[in-house]
């Protein structure tokens, strides 16, 4: 078989050029635009069992532009819901359930807690309404990919010494 021979230019060159793909496609994954949503806004309802000191369920996951209903229902005490980023906030009455309805139009996750002192653990009866993906922890883990996939591929290209390599 026949080794091209390649110059320490060469190799250098090459090296150089990888290491710009590797950093492009990263830079790529964390700033290409989002894709515009795609689904058609719904009207959602969520049941939300409030007790000391949970809610259940403590996700809650909608589309950009939904109509969502939270009906919060204080199962053993008086208890709220407050949704952060939103501003919006309702409290039930012990065994009632009271209804809390918005415009999802802000796209994010946001923290909702307990509206009412409930209790010692109150501060930490915390859920979460995420509205649209999860794009931050989704290139994330793209870019972590890059990074995996293109250490495999180029292991002992991207850090090896030109000055060592054989023709
Ligand atoms: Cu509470």
């Amino acid at each position: 078989m026949a080794h091209r021979p390649r110059t320490r230019g060469d190799l250098l060159a090459r090296q150089a050029l990888r290491w710009a793909v590797l950093l492009s496609a990263i830079l790529f994954v964390l700033l290409v635009p989002l894709p515009r949503p795609t689904t058609e806004p719904e009207e959602r309802t969520f049941h939300i069992k409030a007790s000391q000191f949970s809610f259940d369920p403590g996700v809650v996951v909608v589309n950009p532009g939904d109509r969502v209903t939270l009906e919060v229902e204080a199962v053993d005490m008086v208890h709220g819901i407050y949704v952060d980023g939103y501003g919006l906030s309702v409290t039930a009455d012990p065994g009632q359930t009271a209804s809390l309805t918005f415009v999802a139009d802000r796209a994010g996750s946001f923290r909702f807690r307990c509206a009412v002192a409930c209790g010692d653990l109150h501060p930490f009866m915390i859920g979460r309404l995420r509205v649209g993906p999860n794009w931050l922890l989704i290139r994330g883990v793209a870019a972590m990919a890059v990074v995996i996939v293109s250490g495999l591929v180029f292991a002992n290209s991207l850090f090896r010494r030109p000055g060592l390599e054989r023709g």
